[in-house]
């Protein structure tokens, strides 16, 4: 990944409290990601100081926002939204939350998907661009569709519209190979609706499966499967357990 804006800026450095966001601007250019890093040079109480939740917005003037995606804490030093590419001039990072701490930021970077990244967070879920999903089972309610388990914010969500059953499945399609470890399953505020069991399976052409992982449903919102590293295009979750509740998704992250 290229940088194309790096801010080092003492404006922006301390911030306190929510809604408060700010902006930088370059010449127009082609956006695909940003990544919020906090400042850890110097400091180490601002560890803390990430974002507890923001919204990152574009703009070709500076008046009319378009939100491109949300980022969602959970403590990490840096905090990357992906989003399908951008041309924007004006770039505004919203903080959602609220917290004693305050916002600090060392550096924030935009990037084009293209371009590798020079300074990789292994801990970071895989980009998806150009993702692409498919379901055993849809929701007729556009509020439940399928892709909002791909965009990158946990405040919305995919639902089965029928209870869980053995055989229920959903299929990811990452466009290209990728080398992988660890699929997670976020639920959201759908704390109820957790896969109650699954298979895990990858495949290289979305017709010959191999089987990598099973996820034990013990109730928790968040379900993780780590396995052996993978390389491949397509990942089926196969849910086989049954419930009244529906299966809800409301993040699908994929981690090396
Ligand atoms: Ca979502």
């Amino acid at each position: 990944m290229r940088t194309l804006v790096i801010v080092n800026d003492s404006r922006i450095h301390r911030h306190n409290g929510a809604g408060i966001g700010f902006r930088y601007w370059a010449s127009a250019i082609r956006l695909s990601g940003v990544r919020l890093i906090v400042r850890l040079l110097d400091s180490a109480s601002s560890t803390g100081d990430y974002a507890r939740s923001a919204d990152v917005y574009v703009s070709s003037d500076a008046a009319g926002w378009t939100k491109v995606a949300s980022v969602r804490a959970s403590g990490q030093q840096i905090e990357l939204a992906s989003f399908p590419t951008q041309t924007a001039r004006y770039l505004k990072v919203v903080n959602t939350g609220s917290s004693g701490n305050w916002w600090s930021i060392a550096e924030i970077g935009v990037y084009h998907r293209t371009d590798p990244d020079p300074d990789p967070d292994p801990g970071a879920p895989l980009v998806r661009d150009s993702w692409s999903a498919t379901a055993s089972n849809e929701s007729p309610w556009p509020n439940d569709a399928l892709g909002h388990i791909l965009d990158g914010d946990t405040s919305s969500r995919y639902s089965s519209g029928t209870g869980q059953y053995d055989g229920m499945w959903i299929q990811v399609d990452m466009a290209l190979p990728q080398t992988f470890s660890k699929v997670e399953l976020d639920s959201g505020s759908s704390r109820d609706d957790y896969a109650r069991n699954a298979d895990i399976y990858v495949s290289s052409d979305g017709t010959s499966w191999t089987k990598v992982a099973s996820v034990v449903g013990d109730g928790q919102p968040v379900q993780g499967a780590s396995f052996p590293a993978q390389t491949a295009r397509y990942i089926k979750v196969v849910n086989t357990g049954s419930a009244g509740n529906w299966w809800s998704i409301a993040e699908f992250n994929v981690y090396r």
